[in-house]
């Protein structure tokens, strides 16, 4: 990534940077490694989002067994008016944003009812926030529209503050994050939320293991290859040197755990180098953990929430209840009682 000082890109497009671009080049990759070095080796997801894992992540939305993202837009199309009145936004913030498609359902509600002002943009890939940014500022050239190249989990601070906001969490990308993650990220939110302000979170929802399954295994192969992606994103990052060939796709739905989990099988023996020096060795069978992406129920939903400071508002589903929107709200205090 290309790193430049924030910058204006032009009179209504701000592009700031979240402490990912400072944060130590060293400890960052140290971290794989110790990831790397457990005993089911594992790869953060975040290191899909390359311009290419972006892209392919594109077209894995456009699949016909990647059900998610056109059973969100039905829901968001319906529910964009209601949440915009129920809410009041003047201000939207997407976490996570890659394309920043669907959120002009909600931006055209906003503008519809009078009231949109700003949109905030925050993902880690640089080249995708600058995109939607620049497309969002051409569509919405009454709004100011800020971007920023961020961690979710560590740069909530970056968006600044505000009041009438409603965060946005899409495509299940919760589910990405590991049950022992979850508490302290809605803290973050809780923290960054004002008492007025709303977040609504896409859920991708348990649902049978044959519809789960196929849609992480795609008959393109598109899944595989976004999949492997990853091994080459720490090969050029890290220097890890993995043989790419040597690695197929495995994605399974863990009942226990209501989870699909995304893997990278050895073929034959092979290996990794961590530093340049030290060898990872993984016989064939070996496997590393690439993604996990929960499904939730109402009820495990609520259950996370739980001791966090956000309560469920409003639930909506579509008909099939495949996927759930979620209208969350910071828990306010009666200090009255
Ligand atoms: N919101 C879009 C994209 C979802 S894909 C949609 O609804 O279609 C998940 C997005 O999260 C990707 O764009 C990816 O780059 C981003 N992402 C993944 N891990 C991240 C992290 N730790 N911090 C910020 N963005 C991250
Ligand atoms: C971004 N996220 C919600 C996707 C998911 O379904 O968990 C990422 C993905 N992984 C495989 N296909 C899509």
């Amino acid at each position: 990534m290309e790193r430049t000082a924030n910058t204006r890109v032009n009179e209504s497009v701000t592009i700031v940077r979240g402490r990912l671009d400072t944060r130590d080049p060293k400890s960052e990759c140290a971290e794989v490694h110790r990831n790397l070095l457990r005993i089911l080796p594992r790869i953060d997801s975040k290191y899909f989002y390359d311009d290419v894992g972006s892209r392919l992540f594109e077209e894995i939305t456009q699949l016909s067994e990647y059900y998610q993202t056109r059973t969100e837009e039905t829901i968001l199309a319906e529910i964009a008016d209601k949440v915009v009145g129920l809410t009041g936004a003047r201000e939207l913030v997407e976490l996570g944003s890659g394309a920043g498609r669907k959120i002009k359902l909600l931006l055209d509600a906003m503008r519809g009812q009078g009231c949109l002002e700003r949109c905030v943009l925050l993902d880690i890939n640089e080249t995708f926030v600058r995109n939607s940014a620049a497309d969002l500022a051409d569509q919405y050239p009454e709004i100011e529209v800020c971007g920023v190249v961020g961690d979710f989990l560590r740069d909530l601070d970056s968006v600044g503050t505000g009041g009438d906001r409603l965060f946005v969490f899409l495509a299940g990308t919760i589910g990405n994050l590991y049950p022992r993650q979850l508490p302290m990220f809605f803290r973050n939110v809780r923290a960054a939320l004002g008492p007025n302000d709303a977040f609504l979170v896409g859920l991708d929802l348990v649902k049978d293991t044959a519809r789960l399954e196929a849609a992480y295994n795609d008959s393109a192969g598109v899944t595989a290859e976004f999949n492997l992606n990853a091994l080459k994103v720490l090969n050029r990052r890290f220097a890890t040197a993995f043989e790419i060939d040597a690695f197929e796709h495995v994605a399974f739905y863990d009942r226990e755990q209501e989870w699909i989990e995304m893997r990278l099988r050895a073929l034959r023996p092979t290996g990794a180098l961590l530093g340049g020096v030290r060898e990872i060795r993984f016989e064939a069978g070996d496997e590393i953990r690439t993604e996990i992406s929960r499904k939730f129920t109402r009820r495990s939903f609520v259950d996370a929430l739980d001791g966090t400071g956000l309560e469920l508002s409003a639930w909506f589903t579509d008909s099939e209840s495949l996927f759930a929107s979620a209208l969350v709200r910071p828990v306010l205090k009666n200090y009255s009682s």
